[in-house]
């Protein structure tokens, strides 16, 4: 069976951005895939971060899994910190990945460009190592994700031909990243030329607003000059943007809602309808999440993860350490 894994870092509250590009989706690979999904807490602490706001992102982020549809018994659902293994192939992976190729990722220099620069840290730096090792531990055929980490991905697939070619066999499955046709770069509803971003929340909607929160937030994102609706992420970015949340959450095609709305002639009709479909698809996941939240299922899920997780990773680990030459005694 193929396998599919990917992964949210507790950074922030979750936004409509990464509910379209990446948790909405990642039910769709539980039926005919072996799906890993993991909460990369390590990687959250890439950046300064507060424990409890760290600890409570990742309980949240669990009932979020849950509350999207991931079943506990057809996906495996685990902490990245519960399992060794990815620390430890880190440590061996780290040494087969290049300084100037981590120093060209775009999240890097995004982050980094931001920040005191003697003070950035190593891990922010090395961060796709650890995600390099969180993909190949698992030999995922798929990782689904949006726009911005397919980089990080693309980086993996170089270092699995790397390290095949070094050792002169298969051991690594190449990785390749599934990126949604729609929605895979939600922009922020303030400026239309950022992304939404859970770690700088301007003109984001968070999953966990308040339902007219929402609404208003709709009514009053940031829309161009002109009063047809169309799709024209150059002239039009905020119209744009809004189009492709309606998009992706209705599962219909730009075209689709290109026809759809051709007849509107004015935003605050376009934006009452985009606003409709956010709340009728987020109301009831939010009821789910509240139901899942105070109960004890989050650490029952994440104990039995842990366990399934540990147990394939741990095997790559171990003919990764083979192949490299660290010795490995018998059991
Ligand atoms: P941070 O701001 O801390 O970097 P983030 O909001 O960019 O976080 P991540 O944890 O990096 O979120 O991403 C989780 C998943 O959500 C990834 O697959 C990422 O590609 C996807 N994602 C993040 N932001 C968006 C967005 N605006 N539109 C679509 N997908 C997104
Ligand atoms: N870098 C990702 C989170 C992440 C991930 C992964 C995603 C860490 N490891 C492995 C897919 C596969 C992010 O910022 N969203």
């Amino acid at each position: 069976m193929k396998r599919s894994l990917s992964g949210i870092k507790p950074t922030g509250n979750l936004t409509l951005g990464n509910y379209i590009g990446a948790l909405r989706n990642f039910k769709n690979y539980q039926d005919e895939y072996e799906n890993f999904i993991f909460i990369a807490d390590l990687h959250a602490l890439t950046l300064p971060i507060e424990p409890s706001f760290l600890r409570n992102n990742t309980k949240d982020i669990v009932a979020f899994y849950l509350a999207a549809g991931l079943d506990p018994e057809k996906t495996t659902i685990f902490l990245q910190s519960d399992v060794s293994a990815h620390s430890e192939l880190n440590s061996i992976l780290i040494n087969y990945l290049y300084m100037g190729e981590l120093s060209r990722m775009t999240q890097f220099k995004d982050k980094s460009q931001k920040m005191n620069q003697n003070a950035i840290g190593l891990g922010l730096f090395a961060y796709p190592v650890l995600m390099c090792a969180d993909i190949l531990l698992y030999n995922a055929d798929v990782v689904p994700v949006g726009e911005d980490q397919k980089q990080h991905v693309e980086l993996c697939r170089d270092l699995v031909h790397r390290f095949n070619n070094r050792y002169n066999k298969e051991l690594f499955t190449m990785p390749t990243p599934v990126i949604p046709k729609i929605g895979a770069r939600i922009m922020s509803l303030s400026d239309p030329s950022k992304k939404m971003s859970k770690s700088d929340p301007k003109g984001d909607i968070f999953l966990k607003d308040d339902l007219n929160i929402i609404r208003k937030k709709i009514m009053s994102a940031v829309t161009d000059t002109g009063s047809d609706v169309y799709y024209d992420p150059i002239n039009k970015p905020g119209i744009s943007n809004l189009m492709m949340i309606y998009a992706a959450l209705s599962d219909k095609t730009i075209e689709e809602v290109n026809e759809q709305f051709k007849d509107i002639h004015q935003y605050g009709t376009f934006k009452k309808i985009v606003a409709d479909k956010v709340i009728e698809e987020i109301g009831p996941f939010q009821e789910r999440y509240k139901a899942i939240i105070n109960s004890d299922l989050i650490d029952k899920v994440l104990e039995e993860g842990a366990k399934k997780a540990s147990y394939v990773a741990n095997k790559t680990l171990s003919k990764v350490k083979k192949t490299v030459g660290l010795y490995v005694r018998k059991k």
